[in-house]
């Protein structure tokens, strides 16, 4: 059985998007389900790190059975176009797809080149998929093969659809760990800032709040699950990255597997530099843990500190605090773990509104801050509440980037306000290059020195779009339907 997986590009040149300047992480969706399939050929291909011409001479030369492929919101589009080239090159190959925007939005791919959609968690039912797939001969494969498996929406050979989410979740130690020796090719080619050569790990599903402007908790069904702190450990041991990024949502939730983890780290001597994401009031609520933490490698922190302002906090029902901000803050630096702080405008926004998030930024001390726009994403109560007021459904303008609702100032305006946040990554370089900091964690320093030129050189080519406010005109031109400005609050 030959098995191609495929990680698309998400944006075309010069737009707006993370992943060529910030962060770009493995492909952690497509070796997890590859390791379900130890005996089959598989491969993967990362179309963020290939020529486009890649994928249709691999279709014709190695004319795989199955084809698969993941989407978030902002790469609907692209996921679908490699099914499509699936479809023509190789007609009678299986086409799949998994990940988070199928599952909350599996309408965007009741097409005709889609055979399944993976909804939810996808380890056991791609393992169901690729046994019953691979039980007939080629010739005589038909999608009703898999009629009555749980976890996918079916098209049938009458056209219809049928399915529905799984209700199983295994247990995280339970499976197996991500093929990551299918990414070989792409070895050194992940990176979060200058911390690269970096690998990617997974550690936990779902998360115990349920912010409305987030489907993380709908998603896992509001269940969360840990992988235990001794098979963390295997894992990161088993890296040969200097850096690895847990990508857990909500990594830092239960004190006892971090403080499992910081003594199995300590006692087995692994020495690796960390990053992953956690909450402002788990930080401000645990600063010993969090100096443990630091001792043994954490290295940054990604927290969503939300806002300026108390009540839209509790609006997002994001229980945590401005008080918890500023601690946790102040805990990540006086440790030296660089923090990056995501922030949101939002659409009723005026000038006075932008200005005051950007003096609250600069107070509160973040190293890298990210400035995003409040967007109704599939599956999210706030969609499920927004849905009629959304200037357009193009999915590329979900990346958090762009106004998908309407804005209370024009929208050149409100852009030309939002790019006024450049002034806040002036003195995030100042916290980012912190003499104090430099000094506590001169080993990370040292190790990541040769990839800073770089990382400045690409961030400053980035930022030349980034904080030009007609990038953000040019990318929505004709996609978003014209309103009445002056939104009510
Ligand atoms: C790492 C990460 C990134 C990386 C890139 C990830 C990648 N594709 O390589 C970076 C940093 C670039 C990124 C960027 C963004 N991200 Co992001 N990211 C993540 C994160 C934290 C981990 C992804 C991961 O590796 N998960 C681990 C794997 C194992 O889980 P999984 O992908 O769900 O896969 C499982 C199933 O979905 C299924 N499955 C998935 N694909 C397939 C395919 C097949 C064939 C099958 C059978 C099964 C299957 O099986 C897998 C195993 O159970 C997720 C959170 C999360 N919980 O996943 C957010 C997440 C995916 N990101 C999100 C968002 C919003 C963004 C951004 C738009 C905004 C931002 N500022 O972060 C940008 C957009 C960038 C762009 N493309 O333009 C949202 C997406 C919501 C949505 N509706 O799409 C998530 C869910 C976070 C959240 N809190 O909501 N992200
Ligand atoms: S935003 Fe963070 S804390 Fe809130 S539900 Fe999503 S993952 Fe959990």
């Amino acid at each position: 059985m030959k098995i191609l997986l495929v990680q698309p590009a998400p944006f075309e040149e010069r737009r707006l998007g993370l992943e060529n300047t910030m962060w770009r992480s493995e492909p952690v969706s497509l070796t997890t389900i590859a390791a379900m399939v130890p005996e089959a050929e598989v491969r993967i291909l990362d179309m963020r790190l290939e020529s486009t011409a890649v994928l249709p001479e691999l279709l014709s030369s190695w004319r795989p059975d199955v084809v698969g492929t993941t989407a978030m919101t902002t790469d609907a589009y692209q996921a679908q176009a490699v099914l499509r080239l699936a479809r023509q090159i190789v007609p009678d190959a299986l086409t799949v797809i998994g990940g988070h925007h199928c599952t909350m939005n599996a309408e965007s791919y009741y097409v005709d080149w889609v055979d399944v959609l993976v909804l939810g968690e996808g380890e056991l039912v791609f393992r169901e998929i690729i046994d019953r797939w691979g039980a007939t001969p080629r010739g005589e494969r038909t999608t009703a093969l898999l009629d009555g498996l749980q976890g996918v929406d079916l098209r049938l050979a009458n056209g219809r659809w049928k399915g529905g989410k799984a209700k199983n979740a295994p247990s995280l130690d339970a499976l197996p760990a991500p093929a990551r020796h299918l990414l070989d090719a792409y070895k050194g080619q992940y990176f979060f800032l200058a911390a690269q050569p970096m690998a990617s790990l997974f550690t936990s599903r779902g998360c115990s709040f349920d912010c409305n402007f987030c489907a993380i908790w709908e998603f896992y069904d509001r269940r969360t699950r840990f992988l235990s702190a001794d098979v963390i450990a295997d894992r990161m041991a088993a890296c040969d990255e200097p850096f690895i990024f847990l990508l857990d949502d909500n990594f830092m939730t239960r004190v006892d597997r971090l403080e499992r983890l910081a003594t199995v780290l300590e006692e087995r001597k692994i020495k690796k530099f960390w990053m992953t994401q956690g909450r402002s009031d788990f930080i401000a609520a645990n600063p010993a843990l969090i100096a443990r933490l630091a001792k043994v490698g954490l290295m940054g922190v990604l927290s969503g500190y939300e806002t300026n302002d108390a009540n839209a906090l509790e609006g997002l029902r994001k229980r945590s605090t401005l008080d918890s901000n500023q601690r946790a803050a102040r805990i990540l630096k006086e440790n030296g773990i660089i923090s990056t702080g995501i922030f949101m405008v939002r659409p009723d926004f005026e000038v006075a509104d932008f200005e005051a998030l950007y003096d609250y930024i600069e107070a509160l001390g973040v190293a890298i801050p990210l400035v995003t726009i409040l967007t109704p994403l599939p599956g999210t109560e706030m969609w499920k509440k927004h849905r009629h007021e959304l200037l357009t459904e193009d999915f590329r303008l979900f990346d958090l980037l762009h106004a998908v609702t309407p804005t209370r100032l024009p929208r050149e305006d409100f852009y030309k306000n939002y790019v006024a946040w450049k002034r806040v990554g002036r003195t995030s370089m100042k916290n980012f290059f912190d003499r104090r900091t430099m000094m506590k964690r001169w080993d990370f320093y040292a190790r990541a020195a040769p990839n800073f030129p770089g990382m400045v050189l690409k961030r400053i080519r980035y930022q030349r779009i980034q904080f030009d406010y007609r990038s953000y005109l040019r990318d929505e031109a004709g996609i978003i339907r014209e309103h009445h400005q002056h939104a009510s609050r």
